[in-house]
Protein backbone atom coordinates (compact mmCIF):
# COMPACT_ATOMS: atom_id res chain seq x y z
CA UNK A 1 0.00 0.00 0.00
CA UNK A 2 1.09 3.62 -0.62
CA UNK A 3 2.81 5.81 1.80
CA UNK A 4 0.93 9.20 1.28
CA UNK A 5 -1.32 9.64 4.40
CA UNK A 6 -3.40 12.64 2.96
CA UNK A 7 -4.44 10.83 -0.18
CA UNK A 8 -5.30 7.57 2.51
CA UNK A 9 -7.10 9.47 5.01
CA UNK A 10 -9.31 11.01 2.07
CA UNK A 11 -10.19 7.31 0.24
CA UNK A 12 -10.89 6.29 3.85
CA UNK A 13 -12.97 8.97 4.63
CA UNK A 14 -14.40 8.67 1.25
CA UNK A 15 -15.07 4.69 1.61
CA UNK A 16 -16.79 5.18 4.92
CA UNK A 17 -19.17 7.26 3.89
CA UNK A 18 -19.91 4.96 0.56
CA UNK A 19 -20.30 2.27 3.60
CA UNK A 20 -22.53 4.41 5.69
CA UNK A 21 -24.53 5.70 3.32
CA UNK A 22 -25.28 2.12 1.84
CA UNK A 23 -26.09 0.72 5.27
CA UNK A 24 -28.40 3.67 5.72
CA UNK A 25 -30.33 2.87 2.14
CA UNK A 26 -30.50 -0.86 3.40
CA UNK A 27 -31.95 0.51 6.58
CA UNK A 28 -35.01 2.14 5.06
CA UNK A 29 -35.58 0.33 2.27
CA UNK A 30 -36.27 -2.25 4.95
CA UNK A 31 -38.45 0.29 6.97
CA UNK A 32 -39.97 1.14 3.75
CA UNK A 33 -39.10 4.41 2.87
CA UNK A 34 -37.15 3.13 -0.54
CA UNK A 35 -39.15 1.66 -3.39
CA UNK A 36 -37.78 -0.22 -6.93
CA UNK A 37 -35.20 -2.63 -6.04
CA UNK A 38 -31.43 -1.67 -4.43
CA UNK A 39 -28.09 -3.74 -4.99
CA UNK A 40 -25.81 -2.22 -2.30
CA UNK A 41 -22.23 -2.59 -3.27
CA UNK A 42 -21.08 -3.34 0.30
CA UNK A 43 -17.36 -4.91 0.25
CA UNK A 44 -16.49 -3.14 -3.43
CA UNK A 45 -15.63 0.21 -2.12
CA UNK A 46 -12.21 -0.35 -2.83
CA UNK A 47 -12.40 -0.20 -6.33
CA UNK A 48 -15.11 2.46 -6.36
CA UNK A 49 -12.46 4.63 -4.52
CA UNK A 50 -9.38 3.55 -6.40
CA UNK A 51 -10.44 3.97 -9.83
CA UNK A 52 -12.78 7.52 -8.59
CA UNK A 53 -9.61 9.32 -7.22
CA UNK A 54 -7.23 8.09 -10.32
CA UNK A 55 -9.22 10.36 -12.84
CA UNK A 56 -9.84 14.07 -12.98
CA UNK A 57 -13.18 16.02 -12.57
CA UNK A 58 -13.97 16.53 -16.17
CA UNK A 59 -13.25 12.78 -16.97
CA UNK A 60 -16.42 10.90 -17.69
CA UNK A 61 -17.54 7.60 -15.68
CA UNK A 62 -20.24 5.14 -16.16
CA UNK A 63 -21.03 2.35 -14.07
CA UNK A 64 -24.02 -0.35 -13.01
CA UNK A 65 -26.91 -0.64 -10.67
CA UNK A 66 -24.54 -0.85 -8.18
CA UNK A 67 -22.46 1.92 -9.03
CA UNK A 68 -23.43 4.10 -5.72
CA UNK A 69 -20.24 4.03 -4.43
CA UNK A 70 -18.26 5.12 -7.72
CA UNK A 71 -20.66 8.14 -7.55
CA UNK A 72 -20.34 9.54 -4.25
CA UNK A 73 -16.48 8.27 -4.98
CA UNK A 74 -16.24 10.82 -8.25
CA UNK A 75 -18.23 13.32 -5.98
CA UNK A 76 -21.97 12.96 -6.01
CA UNK A 77 -24.03 15.22 -3.73
CA UNK A 78 -25.19 12.85 -1.39
CA UNK A 79 -28.04 15.32 -0.20
CA UNK A 80 -29.40 15.03 -4.08
CA UNK A 81 -28.93 11.28 -3.84
CA UNK A 82 -30.44 10.61 -0.88
CA UNK A 83 -33.30 12.68 -1.80
CA UNK A 84 -33.15 10.53 -5.25
CA UNK A 85 -33.49 7.31 -3.16
CA UNK A 86 -36.69 8.86 -1.36
CA UNK A 87 -38.45 9.85 -4.27
CA UNK A 88 -37.66 13.59 -3.75
CA UNK A 89 -38.05 16.20 -6.02
CA UNK A 90 -35.00 17.74 -5.15
CA UNK A 91 -32.84 14.29 -6.33
CA UNK A 92 -30.27 14.23 -9.08
CA UNK A 93 -33.27 12.72 -11.32
CA UNK A 94 -35.85 14.62 -9.59
CA UNK A 95 -36.99 11.36 -7.91
CA UNK A 96 -37.79 9.71 -11.28
CA UNK A 97 -34.79 7.61 -11.44
CA UNK A 98 -34.45 5.78 -8.55
CA UNK A 99 -31.23 3.77 -7.52
CA UNK A 100 -30.29 2.03 -10.68
CA UNK A 101 -29.93 5.96 -12.42
CA UNK A 102 -28.11 8.05 -11.01
CA UNK A 103 -26.91 10.57 -13.18
CA UNK A 104 -24.89 13.94 -13.27
CA UNK A 105 -23.44 15.33 -16.33
CA UNK A 106 -21.77 17.72 -13.96
CA UNK A 107 -19.18 15.52 -12.65
CA UNK A 108 -18.45 13.55 -15.31
CA UNK A 109 -21.21 10.85 -14.37
CA UNK A 110 -23.32 9.61 -17.35
CA UNK A 111 -24.97 6.88 -15.31
CA UNK A 112 -25.29 4.34 -13.85
CA UNK A 113 -27.17 1.35 -16.17
CA UNK A 114 -30.09 -1.19 -14.90
CA UNK A 115 -29.15 -3.13 -18.37
CA UNK A 116 -26.52 -5.17 -17.87
CA UNK A 117 -23.02 -4.26 -19.92
CA UNK A 118 -25.32 -0.99 -21.29
CA UNK A 119 -22.80 1.33 -19.87
CA UNK A 120 -20.11 0.08 -21.67
CA UNK A 121 -20.71 1.31 -25.28
CA UNK A 122 -22.10 4.71 -23.63
CA UNK A 123 -18.34 5.22 -22.01
CA UNK A 124 -16.30 4.31 -25.43
CA UNK A 125 -18.93 7.00 -27.15
CA UNK A 126 -17.94 9.22 -24.50
CA UNK A 127 -13.90 8.23 -24.94
CA UNK A 128 -14.21 8.81 -29.01
CA UNK A 129 -16.18 12.20 -28.29
CA UNK A 130 -12.77 13.33 -25.60
CA UNK A 131 -10.80 11.91 -28.49
CA UNK A 132 -12.06 14.42 -31.00
CA UNK A 133 -12.28 16.95 -29.39
CA UNK A 134 -8.34 16.48 -27.89
CA UNK A 135 -8.19 18.01 -24.29
CA UNK A 136 -7.13 14.93 -22.73
CA UNK A 137 -10.34 13.69 -20.61
CA UNK A 138 -10.62 10.07 -20.32
CA UNK A 139 -13.60 7.72 -20.04
CA UNK A 140 -13.50 4.85 -17.30
CA UNK A 141 -16.40 2.24 -17.14
CA UNK A 142 -17.26 0.23 -14.29
CA UNK A 143 -19.31 -3.15 -14.99
CA UNK A 144 -19.41 -6.89 -13.44
CA UNK A 145 -17.84 -10.26 -14.30
CA UNK A 146 -21.39 -11.23 -15.80
CA UNK A 147 -21.68 -8.42 -18.02
CA UNK A 148 -18.09 -9.72 -19.77
CA UNK A 149 -19.90 -12.17 -21.88
CA UNK A 150 -22.45 -9.75 -23.35
CA UNK A 151 -22.34 -9.11 -26.90
CA UNK A 152 -21.72 -5.42 -26.48
CA UNK A 153 -18.98 -5.92 -24.59
CA UNK A 154 -17.14 -7.75 -26.86
CA UNK A 155 -17.92 -4.88 -29.70
CA UNK A 156 -16.52 -2.06 -27.61
CA UNK A 157 -13.41 -4.01 -27.39
CA UNK A 158 -12.42 -4.52 -30.47
CA UNK A 159 -13.46 -0.79 -31.42
CA UNK A 160 -12.03 0.63 -28.35
CA UNK A 161 -8.68 -0.92 -29.12
CA UNK A 162 -8.70 -0.28 -33.01
CA UNK A 163 -9.46 3.10 -32.53
CA UNK A 164 -7.22 3.28 -29.54
CA UNK A 165 -10.34 4.93 -27.39
CA UNK A 166 -9.07 6.80 -24.25
CA UNK A 167 -10.90 4.52 -22.08
CA UNK A 168 -10.80 2.57 -19.40
CA UNK A 169 -12.41 -0.91 -18.63
CA UNK A 170 -12.81 -1.64 -14.95
CA UNK A 171 -14.37 -5.21 -14.71
CA UNK A 172 -15.63 -5.77 -10.99
CA UNK A 173 -15.21 -9.68 -10.68
CA UNK A 174 -17.26 -9.96 -7.67
CA UNK A 175 -17.33 -14.02 -9.16
CA UNK A 176 -21.16 -14.37 -8.97
CA UNK A 177 -23.31 -12.83 -11.47
CA UNK A 178 -26.65 -12.56 -9.69
CA UNK A 179 -27.05 -16.12 -8.25
CA UNK A 180 -24.36 -17.78 -11.09
CA UNK A 181 -20.73 -18.60 -9.80
CA UNK A 182 -18.04 -17.49 -12.76
CA UNK A 183 -17.14 -20.87 -13.43
CA UNK A 184 -20.58 -21.32 -14.54
CA UNK A 185 -20.53 -18.95 -17.02
CA UNK A 186 -16.63 -19.12 -18.56
CA UNK A 187 -13.89 -21.12 -19.21
CA UNK A 188 -11.30 -18.63 -18.68
CA UNK A 189 -9.34 -18.46 -14.97
CA UNK A 190 -9.04 -14.81 -15.51
CA UNK A 191 -11.04 -12.68 -17.51
CA UNK A 192 -8.74 -10.08 -18.25
CA UNK A 193 -7.41 -12.65 -21.05
CA UNK A 194 -10.64 -11.98 -23.14
CA UNK A 195 -9.30 -8.82 -23.42
CA UNK A 196 -6.13 -10.15 -25.25
CA UNK A 197 -7.57 -11.55 -26.94
CA UNK A 198 -8.53 -8.34 -28.62
CA UNK A 199 -5.06 -7.37 -28.81
CA UNK A 200 -5.95 -4.61 -25.39
CA UNK A 201 -3.39 -3.90 -22.48
CA UNK A 202 -5.13 -6.18 -19.68
CA UNK A 203 -4.64 -7.03 -16.30
CA UNK A 204 -5.54 -8.60 -13.09
CA UNK A 205 -5.34 -6.64 -9.35
CA UNK A 206 -6.08 -7.09 -5.96
CA UNK A 207 -9.93 -4.98 -6.09
CA UNK A 208 -9.77 -4.90 -2.48
CA UNK A 209 -6.74 -3.32 -2.06
CA UNK A 210 -7.76 0.87 -3.26
CA UNK A 211 -4.11 1.67 -3.49
CA UNK A 212 -3.75 -0.89 -6.25
CA UNK A 213 -6.62 -0.33 -7.41
CA UNK A 214 -5.82 3.84 -7.59
CA UNK A 215 -2.04 3.24 -9.35
CA UNK A 216 -3.60 0.94 -11.34
CA UNK A 217 -6.55 2.94 -13.03
CA UNK A 218 -3.67 5.97 -12.98
CA UNK A 219 -1.31 4.52 -15.00
CA UNK A 220 -4.09 3.34 -17.58
CA UNK A 221 -5.45 6.90 -17.59
CA UNK A 222 -1.87 7.80 -18.37
CA UNK A 223 -1.54 5.81 -21.53
CA UNK A 224 -5.11 6.81 -22.49
CA UNK A 225 -4.23 10.21 -22.40
CA UNK A 226 -0.88 10.05 -24.19
CA UNK A 227 -3.06 8.48 -27.03
CA UNK A 228 -2.06 5.15 -26.08
CA UNK A 229 -5.65 3.45 -26.31
CA UNK A 230 -7.59 1.28 -23.94
CA UNK A 231 -6.34 -0.75 -20.61
CA UNK A 232 -8.63 -3.30 -19.40
CA UNK A 233 -8.24 -4.08 -15.62
CA UNK A 234 -10.00 -6.64 -13.84
CA UNK A 235 -10.11 -6.41 -9.95
CA UNK A 236 -10.70 -8.97 -8.12
CA UNK A 237 -13.39 -7.94 -5.16
CA UNK A 238 -16.65 -9.35 -3.43
CA UNK A 239 -19.78 -8.25 -2.11
CA UNK A 240 -20.35 -8.95 1.01
CA UNK A 241 -24.14 -8.17 0.85
CA UNK A 242 -26.94 -10.21 -1.15
CA UNK A 243 -27.00 -9.60 -5.22
CA UNK A 244 -29.96 -6.95 -4.22
CA UNK A 245 -31.61 -6.63 -0.79
CA UNK A 246 -34.14 -9.51 -0.02
CA UNK A 247 -31.64 -12.15 -1.98
CA UNK A 248 -31.93 -15.12 0.09
CA UNK A 249 -27.61 -16.20 -0.86
CA UNK A 250 -28.41 -19.85 -1.11
CA UNK A 251 -25.75 -19.73 -3.48
CA UNK A 252 -22.79 -19.58 -1.42
CA UNK A 253 -21.70 -20.24 2.06
CA UNK A 254 -21.27 -18.57 5.11
CA UNK A 255 -17.90 -19.44 5.37
CA UNK A 256 -16.91 -17.82 1.87
CA UNK A 257 -18.64 -15.08 2.87
CA UNK A 258 -16.80 -15.15 6.44
CA UNK A 259 -13.52 -15.22 4.72
CA UNK A 260 -13.53 -12.49 2.34
CA UNK A 261 -14.98 -10.19 5.29
CA UNK A 262 -11.13 -10.33 6.47
CA UNK A 263 -10.62 -8.61 3.40
CA UNK A 264 -12.82 -6.14 3.38
CA UNK A 265 -11.25 -2.90 1.56
CA UNK A 266 -12.12 -0.66 4.03
CA UNK A 267 -10.65 -2.94 6.82
CA UNK A 268 -7.76 -3.48 5.33
CA UNK A 269 -6.93 0.38 4.70
CA UNK A 270 -7.71 0.88 8.26
CA UNK A 271 -5.20 -1.77 9.37
CA UNK A 272 -2.62 0.45 7.31
CA UNK A 273 -3.83 3.60 8.34
CA UNK A 274 -3.14 2.33 12.01
CA UNK A 275 -0.04 0.08 11.87
CA UNK A 276 2.06 2.85 9.46
CA UNK A 277 1.15 5.45 10.71
CA UNK A 278 0.08 5.53 13.87
CA UNK A 279 -3.78 6.76 13.71
CA UNK A 280 -5.45 5.56 16.98
CA UNK A 281 -8.60 3.25 17.03
CA UNK A 282 -10.34 7.03 18.41
CA UNK A 283 -9.30 8.99 15.20
CA UNK A 284 -10.43 5.89 12.93
CA UNK A 285 -13.77 5.34 14.30
CA UNK A 286 -14.63 9.24 14.39
CA UNK A 287 -14.08 9.23 10.75
CA UNK A 288 -17.05 6.53 10.96
CA UNK A 289 -18.89 9.03 12.81
CA UNK A 290 -18.49 12.02 10.50
CA UNK A 291 -19.70 9.51 7.46
CA UNK A 292 -22.96 8.75 10.06
CA UNK A 293 -23.23 12.24 10.80
CA UNK A 294 -23.20 13.43 6.81
CA UNK A 295 -25.97 10.69 6.36
CA UNK A 296 -28.10 11.71 8.70
CA UNK A 297 -27.59 15.07 7.27
CA UNK A 298 -28.49 13.80 3.85
CA UNK A 299 -31.27 11.88 5.12
CA UNK A 300 -32.80 15.05 6.91
CA UNK A 301 -32.43 17.29 3.48
CA UNK A 302 -34.59 14.50 1.56
CA UNK A 303 -37.25 14.08 3.88
CA UNK A 304 -37.68 17.73 4.59
CA UNK A 305 -37.81 18.24 0.31
CA UNK A 306 -41.11 17.80 -1.59
CA UNK A 307 -42.50 14.92 -3.53
CA UNK A 308 -42.50 15.48 -7.24
CA UNK A 309 -45.77 16.84 -8.36
CA UNK A 310 -48.35 14.82 -10.11
CA UNK A 311 -48.52 17.45 -12.74
CA UNK A 312 -44.83 16.66 -13.49
CA UNK A 313 -44.89 12.93 -14.03
CA UNK A 314 -44.58 13.54 -17.75
CA UNK A 315 -41.43 15.90 -17.76
CA UNK A 316 -38.01 14.71 -18.54
CA UNK A 317 -38.96 11.70 -19.52
CA UNK A 318 -37.66 10.46 -22.90
CA UNK A 319 -39.36 6.98 -23.03
C1 LIG B 1 -29.23 -7.32 -20.44
C2 LIG B 1 -29.60 -7.83 -19.07
N1 LIG B 1 -29.69 -9.16 -18.86
C3 LIG B 1 -30.01 -9.64 -17.63
C4 LIG B 1 -30.28 -8.78 -16.60
C5 LIG B 1 -30.60 -9.31 -15.21
N2 LIG B 1 -29.42 -9.14 -14.35
C6 LIG B 1 -29.34 -8.10 -13.48
S1 LIG B 1 -27.91 -8.09 -12.65
C7 LIG B 1 -27.35 -9.47 -13.43
C8 LIG B 1 -26.01 -10.07 -13.09
C9 LIG B 1 -24.86 -9.25 -13.56
O1 LIG B 1 -23.69 -9.72 -12.95
P1 LIG B 1 -22.33 -8.95 -13.00
O2 LIG B 1 -22.15 -8.34 -14.35
O3 LIG B 1 -21.27 -9.88 -12.54
O4 LIG B 1 -22.51 -7.75 -11.99
P2 LIG B 1 -22.73 -7.77 -10.40
O5 LIG B 1 -24.22 -7.80 -10.17
O6 LIG B 1 -22.04 -8.96 -9.85
O7 LIG B 1 -22.16 -6.49 -9.89
C10 LIG B 1 -28.30 -9.93 -14.31
C11 LIG B 1 -28.14 -11.13 -15.14
C12 LIG B 1 -30.19 -7.38 -16.86
N3 LIG B 1 -30.40 -6.46 -15.91
N4 LIG B 1 -29.82 -6.94 -18.10
MG1 LIG C 1 -20.48 -10.07 -10.64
Amino acid sequence: MAQNKELLLRMYERMCLIRAFEERLMELYRGGEIRGSLHPGIGQEGTAVGAAFALNADDYLTCTYRGHGAAIAKGIDINAAMAEMLGRSTGISKGKGGSMHWTDPAIGLLGENAIVGAGVPIAAGAALSAQMDGRGRVALTMFGDGALHQGVLNETLNIAQLWKLPLILLCENNLYAEMTPLAESTPLKKLADRAKGFAMKAVTIDGNDVCEVYETVGKATARARAGDGPTFIEAMTYRLSGHMIGDPETYRTRDEVAEWRKRDPILRLREHLAAKFEMSESDLNGIIERANNQVDEAVAYANQSPQPKPEDVAADVWA
